[in-house]
Parts: C-alpha cells; structure tokens; sequence
C-alpha cells in the first residue's frame, strides 16, 4: 500500500456501516433460540448496553464436558452524574435479582451494570428499566458514555450547575437511533420520518468510546484527567464562572505495544459556562472526523492529542465553533472529596450519608445482607440515590435522625461506618474482571479484598491506617478502575502476575511509574514493605505515599545527576534515601 493510500477501515466500522444504525440482526437473535449472538450484532449490542460475556469459571468444566459456553450478558444503566431516584433504585434492585446474578455493580463511571442475564431476559429488564426513565442506550459503545459529575447534592449553584450541565451533554451526544425503541420497547415503534436517524453520529458513530467528565475547582472527585473530555469549573463564592476544558485523557493501554499508553488529559483553554454543552459536542465532533478508524488500538482522542499537539488542536476547535476558547484558569492541585460520611445537604433540612460499598458490588452475602439493607432504607425513607466515580454510594434527602438510622442498620448489614474503613480501605477500586470480563488476564475484585487487608493491616502497624491511599487494581491493562494515576496499583499481565505501579495521587494529576513487574499477589506485601516502612519514617507533614514516592525518587535522581550516574532504579533510590 502507498503512503497515500488510506488504511482500511477496521472490521468494527464495517459491522457500524452494515448495522443499519444500530439494527443489525438483533431482534431477530431476540426471537430465535439462539442462546448467543453473532459477532457483528456483537459490536451493536454494545451500543444499546450491553455485552455478551460467559462464565469463564464454567469454561474448562463445560469444554470438559463438550458443552458450549455458558453464554450470559451484561448490562449497563447511563445515569449522569451518578444520579437517581428511589423509585429508579428500587426497580434496578428487584431487577438484579428476578433477571441476574441478584447482584448491583456500581461503576467507576456512576452507572449500575447487571451482571448474568439470559438472553432470553434482556428485553424485559430493558423494557423494565425505560418505564422507570432509565437507559442503557449509549452505556457502552463508540459513542459519548455515561458524563460524570460531582454527585454531591449540596444545594449550591456550582453543584447543582455541574449535575444539570452533565444531564445536558449526556441528552445532547445520546444516539438518535429508533433501533432501541424498535428492539427493545415493543409498541414505541415510531413513524417513520424523514430526518436523518443519527444527524451528528452518522452512520458510523464515533471512532471509539468518548468520555467526559465535570470536576469542580475545589473537588475532583470525578478523577478529571482520566478522560477525553473534561470540564473543570471554576468558581467563586460557590458559583460556577466558566470551566477549563481539558482534552486528551485515557487510561487504557495494552501489555507489550508501546505505541499504546495512559494519558492524563492536557487542559486546552478556559469556555465560558453557557458553552459546556457546544464545547463537548465540538471536541466530539472533531473525535468524529479525525479520529483513527483503521486502528481500534490507535482511536482514542488522546492518540490524535498526541498527533497533532494541542496547537493544532485549539485551531481545529476554532474553525467549527464561534465559542471563544480563552486562555485556562491557573488550576492548583485538586483537592478531593469521596463524599462518605454524613453531611447537610446545606438546605437546612435535608441529610444525605455516603457509604462505603467494597468494590461497587451492593449483594446480600451470608449474615451481611447489604443489599436488603439499602432497600430497606431507600423504601422506607424514600431516599434518593447517587453513584460516586470511587464505587460508592450516597443516600440523600433524609432527616438527620433518618441518616443516623440508616448508618446503624448498614453497620449491622456488614458495610462499615466511615470511621470503621482504614485509608487505604476507604479509596481502594477494583475492576470486575474474572469471571464476567471477557478481556481478564487475570482476578481483580475477587482478589482486591485479600489486598486491601494485607496492605491495610502493614499500615496500621506503621501508624499509618487513617492516611488515604488510592489503592487500585485491574485485570489487565486496559484500565477500568483508573490504575495508572493512584497513589498504589496492581494491573494483570497474566493468571499470576501482575506489574505494581506507584507514584499517582488521589488528585489524580500525576502518573505512576512501573515500580516492580511480573509480582505475584503472594509477593506484593514484600515488594511494597521497604516504600511503606520509608514513608512511615521519612514523610513530611501529612506528605501522601505518592508525593513521598516521587520526592525520594527526585532527590535520588537529583544526586545521580550530581555524581554522573545512570538514573537509578526505584530499589537503588530506596536504598540510597535509606542509607
Ligand atoms: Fe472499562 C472494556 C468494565 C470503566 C477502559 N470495561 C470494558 C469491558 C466492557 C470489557 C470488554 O470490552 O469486554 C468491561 C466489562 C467487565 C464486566 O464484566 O463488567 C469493562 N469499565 C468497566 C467498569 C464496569 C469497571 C468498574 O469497575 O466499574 C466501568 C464501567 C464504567 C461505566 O459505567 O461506563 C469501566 N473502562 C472504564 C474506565 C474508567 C473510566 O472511564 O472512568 C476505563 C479507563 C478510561 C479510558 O477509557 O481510557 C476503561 N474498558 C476500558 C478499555 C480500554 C479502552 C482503551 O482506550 O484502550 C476497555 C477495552 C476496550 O474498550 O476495548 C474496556
Ligand atoms: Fe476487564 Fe480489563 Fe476492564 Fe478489568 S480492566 S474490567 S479486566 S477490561
């Protein structure tokens, strides 16, 4: 092929092209016995919410055994910023268990995802789930995702601005497609009409998934820089004055292709606040037209970033939008806050409790029925619902006598109160990983907890147990619990390895580096001990494990440079500072 000559495009924009918007031969899969689809539909699929997966514990018995595999579906809710009613709640609860696994998964993205559901069962959930107001239309797919934003439901204008302004772009890049209807909610099928289905998609979407975020100048919970698309207001007396927009983040990578790799979003310029909506739909919109659709691997935003630079980014802005893209507000680091605990809603009446959910998973497991519990107090309070992007949960709208009960009762169910969860607890995610996610090469929520007390008990030992550590582990590296920014992380190459990373922070500003590769989940205590015993004796102030990383390998670098020496290893700066 000539230099000249276009790539081809990739086999996915082939299935987008031939899927007629979004149709495909889904619905008639849906009605035969099929108990799987085919792999076109697969792609789809993914558009409306969900994927087809198997139990892989099941595999080698049911191949064993001459079986084919068990076939069985995730699927996601887009919620954005995290937010719900108790209605909505209690429909998604009843759902998990009449049609799934009876678990809840909340997402590093705000959203719920069932895991297990039969084919045969989809159409009722989703069907269920849209007479509620809820969607999967656009949870997975090369479209713009679920949009994040603070879920905090303080009654000031900058949180109430940043959750409104992200119901407005989710609403603004949803896909226009009556293929979901058509699909899923029999008796909404609409006229036909003569405007185009998808005016901004078209008939191939996006060249990949897009994310965005919104993050406040005084709390990035939402984790900004992970993103494509981020939006960080900037405020003054509460009050949201326009936002910086960040461009260029993504978290996923692949082992051994370095022309793959995490990347925190860059900040592009400042946007008055009445342009949030345009802007994102305009770096959408150059995603569309300029991003990489022979190279699924190469698609994302941030590879195009990294293409062009931002200069030729910022011109490309201009030329298809009038919106003034101003020189960025300086941004120091930001701070966070989980929202955990128990705080005023600020309106002088209302309460809301945040509550520490181990890895999302809201299940009922024997004498912890944490799932009944949070039922129990959504029916009985009527509390409102809202998904944090650490995995967690706020119940909102209750009497501070309301709250008090509710946190009682959740002890009893076995999710701890806030001043019962360790630091390193209290921020620790992980990925679903085995055995639902077809992509693990390795466990991560399954293992997370294991991790969590070994590190969590060494803590404790150094006087450390309250300090917050990111503590984040995934199944392998595409980066579904945002690995590569957190302060400690633990990323699958195989069954039984993985590489340690270390040097993030929870501002979630700065990568960490490779700090030890191929560790067993057996070794990674004793890889970690010699950095933790160091911060217990060397750190500054309240210096986090991160900064404190990254100062002792500055100062060994700094002294390698002074005496002519290679830069050192992390082990070799360790001994050095040690000495
Ligand atoms: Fe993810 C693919 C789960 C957030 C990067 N992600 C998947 C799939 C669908 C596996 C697949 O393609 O077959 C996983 C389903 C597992 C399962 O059994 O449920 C999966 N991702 C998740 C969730 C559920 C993890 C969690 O612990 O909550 C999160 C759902 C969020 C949501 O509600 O929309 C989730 N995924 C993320 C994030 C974090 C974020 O966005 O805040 C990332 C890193 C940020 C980014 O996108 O760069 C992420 N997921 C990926 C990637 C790598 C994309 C890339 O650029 O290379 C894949 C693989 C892919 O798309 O090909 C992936
Ligand atoms: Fe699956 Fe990998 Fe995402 Fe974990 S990080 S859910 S293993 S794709």
């Amino acid at each position: 092929m000539s230099e000249n000559t276009p790539a081809p495009e990739s086999k996915v924009e082939a299935a987008k092209r031939a899927g007629r918007h979004l149709r495909g031969s889904i619905s008639q899969t849906l009605r035969s016995d099929a108990v799987h689809f085919g792999s076109d539909d697969l792609q789809l699929l993914k558009f409306h919410g969900t994927y087809q997966q198997d139990n892989r514990d099941l595999r080698k018995q049911r191949r064993a055994a001459g079986q084919d595999k068990a076939y069985q579906f995730m699927l996601r809710t887009v919620l954005p910023a995290g937010i719900l009613s108790a209605e909505q709640y209690l429909v998604l609860d009843d759902l998990a268990d009449r049609y799934a696994n009876g678990s809840l998964r909340i997402t590093t993205r705000q959203g719920f995802q069932f895991h297990g559901l039969l084919k045969g069962d989809l159409k009722s959930t989703i069907a269920n789930l849209n007479q509620r107001l809820l969607t999967t239309l656009g949870a997975c797919g090369d479209v713009q995702r679920n949009v994040m934003a603070c879920p905090a439901p303080f009654e000031d204008q900058a949180h109430r601005q940043v959750q409104r302004t992200a119901g407005k772009i989710s609403l603004a890049l949803r896909p226009r497609s009556r293929a979901y209807h058509e699909i899923w909610l029999d008796g909404e099928k609409t006229q036909i009409s003569a405007q185009p289905e998808e005016p901004f998609y078209g008939e191939t979407y996006l060249p990949r998934k897009l994310k965005t975020g919104i993050a406040l100048d005084f709390d990035n919970c939402v984790d900004i820089f992970a993103y494509d698309v981020g939006l960080v207001a900037i405020t003054q007396d509460g009050r949201v004055q326009g936002y910086n927009l960040l461009v260029g983040g993504g978290m996923g990578m692949t082992h051994n292709k370095p022309q793959t790799m995490a990347r925190l979003a860059d900040v592009a310029g400042f946007i008055q606040a009445q342009d949030a909506v345009e802007a994102v739909r305009t770096v959408a919109e150059i995603f569309r037209d300029h991003g990489n659709r022979a190279d699924r691997k190469q698609a994302r935003l941030k590879y195009l970033l990294e293409r062009w630079g931002m200069e030729r980014f910022r011109r490309e802005f201009q030329v298809r939008t009038s919106i003034p893209l101003e020189p960025p507000e300086p941004m120091a680091t930001l701070p966070v806050d989980d929202h955990l605990g128990l705080h005023p809603h600020g309106d002088g009446e209302n309460w809301f409790l945040g509550v520490h959910i181990p890895t999302g998973r809201i299940v009922d497991r024997p004498g912890r029925a944490a799932k009944t519990a949070l039922r129990t107090l959504v029916k009985r309070y009527g509390a409102g619902v809202r998904l944090t992007p650490q995995q967690n949960l706020l119940l909102t709208h209750l009497s501070r006598d309301a709250a008090l009960e509710a946190e009682d009762l959740l002890a009893r169910s076995g999710l701890a109160r806030l001043e019962e969860v360790s630091g390193v607890r209290r921020y620790a995610m992980a990925c679903p990983a085995l055995p639902t996610c077809g992509l693990a090469l390795g466990e991560s929520e399954r293992l997370l907890p294991k991790v969590v007390d070994e590190v969590e008990a060494e803590l404790r030992s150094l006087g450390l147990g309250q300090e917050p550590v990111s503590l984040r582990m995934t199944g392998c590296p595409n980066g579904c619990a945002r690995p590569y920014n957190a302060d400690i992380a633990f990323v699958a190459r195989s069954p039984k390895t993985y590489h340690v990373y270390v040097g993030g922070r929870l501002a979630g500003d700065r990568m960490a580096d490779l700090y030890a590769a191929d560790v067993s989940p057996g070794e990674f205590l004793e890889t970690l001990r010699p950095l933790l015993i160091l911060w217990a004796q060397e750190r500054q102030a309240d210096e986090g494990l991160g900064d404190f990383y990254q100062r002792l390998r500055g100062v060994a670098t700094h002294r390698r440079k002074l005496t002519g020496k290679e830069q050192p290893s992390v082990d070799e700066s360790l001994v050095e500072i040690a000495l």
